[in-house]
């Protein structure tokens, strides 16, 4: 008989490991226990764990090396990975041993866990998409790798100061990072600048100015399995410690200036995802990355294989967005001019080894740059890409010969703007396929964004819908559900996250939907503990927690929730005998330090919580908070404690979104729009479980087209009236009564472009729906057990086995 299955791990002991924390902390860490701080330990633990993974790390690189299969190389300017440790314990199977050996050692696991700093190196989405799809690589056991920059200084610190954001440095690495490898001999030279001379066929990009890319590696685990994946991360270094000359003449700071501007380049992440800077370091930030990791790629290549011309049949690389789309014309720069391939040749490889994926329809964000200023950091790379440009135009004037407009239509360089080179074009020319991350997104993208190329080839288009990995947002993040869950239906949920519809038997029992309800409650009442120790605010853990933590932009709407916030104030205020569900309505998220409306948002959130919060007729009917600092660590608190989950973008502006499914998975509600990847959700919970108002993408768009008027609904609304009167007036900013007229403006005279007022009276009423089926426990629980038990197919291992399968063309490695 097969013995019962546990996610723990028989082979290692709790002696063991008391042996090698105490072994760590004196040889690794350096420090006698008598004196060793909470660092030391946490720092002790993370290495006596590190050691485990290493060893799965090895073998698994043994075994794919020797199996010589197609690895995929997954190019990111983002990895938002989160915390380590707690994550790498449930993959290996040891938290219980590790907690029982730091019990008997009279430490608490989960307070050094706490101690772990959080890497913040991405900007939202995009980067912790990266991140659940490294884990699932290394969970499914597929080869690849990602690479990324290891920027010194991730996403900026968020404050709250007098209601406002306050920006400070995040500098992740001041107590080192105990968890990377540096690899001071995997280096490759960066090249910028300089000019390019034509030898007969031959070209040669000369007098450049040089910059270092050392490698830092970082294992990721794979959940339950030998499988490891790795990270590589970029750190630049000058090529030039000390300007000789300079020195040599006494001017010792111009001798180290250029040091500083070579290392300049890996120095911070840019963190602003809502508009496209169009700034030299970004440009030379990309190109550091890709440069580096083509380099690097065909190292490997050649070490293994000592020819270049099988390359396609071993490396596929794909695009994270446009961020790193110069590695197309670095492939081709690096095959022609080092490596004797003739054009043809060299895109042919280019041709079946990239892939690319779409994250954004929003036209701010994507990306162009000047002519001027690639042929001035890059010149050998401009002229390749206006190569591609001509070999490209010229096939599609054979296809579609006279079509003038088109041809400047899909141009790789657009002429109207000044002379830009559009990467999102150059993507599309030179990959096999593009993807966008939702079916309503990919939808859109080819109807909208790329038209004319789907018309072009339509071979190339195709979607594949967000995931999230369930080891770290149900299981890790949400004990005391997944225990629920596990007591249920066993654990290897957590590997195959269909199996959760298995619960849906249960949903008649009171008792299970009782042990559901509890587990919320639990995560509602750690939340409540942390708003009330941070914020002073205190929070009813019986009040309906509805929550919208996210980027905060304006497509995303967050002012259209504080409008619903307003307006159930003034009913309270108006019908105080009413009778009300509690609520408590909380917000996290960071603006762009430059995006001024954004800021705005958050102020006037703020200034709305105090007056909410501070008006005794309110008591605890309604609380709004702003909890300051949004990322991983604070989303794996947050997102468990949540009924109503807020998705509430302008339908058609949201690409997928992901926190939506992880919400779901931890058994909130969703009100929101038809938008991203919430309209499949709807399609597997069913509509009675989901809380679906406003204008659909199409509505959206006829509205524009044939003249939204919002004014129109600002005088006929009432309800709507008073809450956009109170805001201009001033009864929010009563020391600034004029604080937020521009915003009133930009709702209600100047076109409201995001379309809240068009949407507001559908939400206000949709939100008295929650309130129903809230008043019901029994009604919500079992929509709420219905929603985590429909959320399969959401999970990130599906998404990346369509990756796979249909894009890579790679396959698991046998360990
Ligand atoms: C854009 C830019 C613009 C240039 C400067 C730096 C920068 C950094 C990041 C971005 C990315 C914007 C696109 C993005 O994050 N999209 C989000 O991707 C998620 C994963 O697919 C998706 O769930 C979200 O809906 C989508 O907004």
């Amino acid at each position: 008989m097969t013995p019962p299955f546990s996610y723990t791990s028989p082979t290692i002991s709790v002696n063991a490991l008391k042996n090698s924390i105490a072994y760590k902390l004196m040889f690794t860490v350096g420090k006698d226990p008598a004196i060793a701080t909470q660092h030391d330990w946490l720092n002790a633990v993370l290495f006596a764990v590190r050691d485990r993974m290493v060893e799965r790390w090895l073998r698994s690189n043994r075994a794919q090396l020797s199996q010589d299969v197609r690895q995929v190389y997954y190019l990111s300017m983002e990895f938002l990975l989160g915390r380590t440790l707690s994550n790498a314990l449930l993959s290996l199977g040891i938290y219980q041993q590790i907690e029982e050996a730091l019990d008997d050692m009279g430490l608490k696991l989960s307070e050094l866990l706490e101690e772990e700093n959080d890497p913040g190196l991405g900007n939202g989405g995009l980067g912790r998409l990266a991140a659940c799809f490294l884990d699932s690589l290394a969970t499914l056991a597929l080869p690849g790798r990602g690479y990324g920059i290891r920027y010194e200084y991730g996403m900026f610190q968020q404050n709250i100061v007098n209601g406002q954001q306050m920006e400070s440095p995040d500098y992740w690495l001041e107590y080192g990072n105990p968890w990377e490898f540096p690899r001071h001999n995997t280096r490759y030279k960066v090249r910028f600048g300089g000019r390019v001379q034509q030898e007969g066929a031959k070209v040669r990009w000369l007098e450049t100015e040089e910059v270092i890319a050392i490698a830092y590696d970082q294992v990721i685990p794979g959940f339950d399995t030998n499988a490891t994946t790795t990270l590589r991360l970029w750190s630049a270094q000058a090529s030039n410690e000390i300007n000789l000359g300079k020195f040599n003449q006494g001017d010792y700071f111009a001798a180290v200036e250029d040091k500083n501007h070579s290392e300049n380049v890996s120095r911070v992440l840019y963190p602003d995802d809502s508009t496209n800077s169009g700034r030299e370091l970004r440009l030379r930030q990309e190109y550091f990355l890709v440069s580096a990791t083509v380099q690097d790629i065909l190292h490997r290549h050649w070490l293994l294989h000592k020819s270049y011309s099988n390359l396609a049949d071993k490396v596929a690389i794909h695009l994270n967005d446009t961020h790193p789309v110069l590695a197309i014309p670095e492939l081709m720069h690096l095959l022609i001019d080092e490596h004797k391939f003739n054009w043809q040749d060299a895109w042919a490889q280019v041709e079946q080894i990239f892939s690319y994926t779409n994250h954004t329809l929003m036209s701010e964000a994507l990306e162009t740059w000047p002519v001027e200023m690639l042929g001035k950091i890059l010149p050998r790379h401009l002229q390749i890409i206006f190569e591609i440009n001509e070999h490209f135009l010229n096939q599609v004037k054979q296809q579609q010969p006279d079509n003038r407009a088109l041809l400047t239509r899909v141009s790789l360089i657009d002429e109207t703007q000044g002379r830009r080179v559009r990467m999102a074009w150059l993507a599309v020319v030179a990959s096999h396929k593009i993807n966008g991350v939702s079916a309503l997104h990919s939808e859109l993208m080819v109807k909208s964004l790329f038209a004319d190329f789907a018309t072009l080839f339509p071979e190339r288009f195709c979607n594949k819908t967000n995931g999230v990995t369930p080891r770290r947002w149900l299981g890790l993040a949400n004990r005391p559900l997944s225990k629920v869950i596990d007591d249920s239906i066993g654990q290897h949920w957590r590997t195959n996250l269909t199996q959760l519809s298995e619960i849906k038997e249960n949903v008649d029992y009171p008792s299970f939907l009782q042990a559901v309800r509890d587990a919320k409650r639990q995560n509602k009442e750690r939340l409540a503990i942390y708003i009330a120790q941070k914020l002073n605010v205190v929070l009813n853990p019986a009040a309906l927690f509805d929550v919208q933590i996210k980027r905060i932009h304006e497509y995303k709407r967050q002012l259209l929730n504080l409008l619903h916030v307003i307006t159930r104030y003034n009913r309270l205020l108006e019908d105080p005998e009413g009778d009300y569900l509690p609520r408590a309505v909380i917000f996290a998220g960071k603006a762009a330090s430059a995006y001024h409306a954004a800021k705005q948002i958050i102020r006037l959130i703020n200034d709305v919580a105090k007056v909410i919060n501070n008006d005794p007729r309110v008591h605890d009917k309604l609380k709004v908070v702003f909890i300051p600092n949004y990322g991983v660590s604070l989303a794996q608190m947050i997102i468990p404690a949540a009924d109503l989950s807020e998705q509430i973008s302008l339908a058609g502006t949201e690409a997928s979104g992901t926190s939506n499914m992880k919400f779901a998975l931890n058994g909130a509600l969703t009100i929101g729009t038809l938008d991203g990847a919430t309209v499949e959700m709807r399609g597997y919970v069913g509509e009675e479980n989901i809380f679906i108002f406003g204008n659909s993408a199409e509505q959206v768009t006829t509205l524009r087209n044939t003249g939204y008027n919002p004014r129109q609904y600002f005088e006929q609304d009432a309800e709507l009236h008073q809450v956009l009167t109170q805001i201009a007036s001033g009864v929010f900013s009563p020391e600034e009564p004029q604080r937020y007229r521009n915003l009133f403006d930009s709702l209600v005279n100047l076109g409201d472009y995001y379309q809240l007022l068009a949407d507001y009276r559908s939400y206000v009423n949709c939100q008295d729906q929650v309130d129903e089926r809230y008043a019901d426990q029994d009604e919500w629980t079992r929509s709420s057990v219905l929603n985590i038990a429909n959320m399969g197919y959401f999970s990130s291992d599906r998404t990346i086995s369509e990756y796979a399968e249909q894009i890579w063309h790679i396959k698991p490695v046998r360990l």
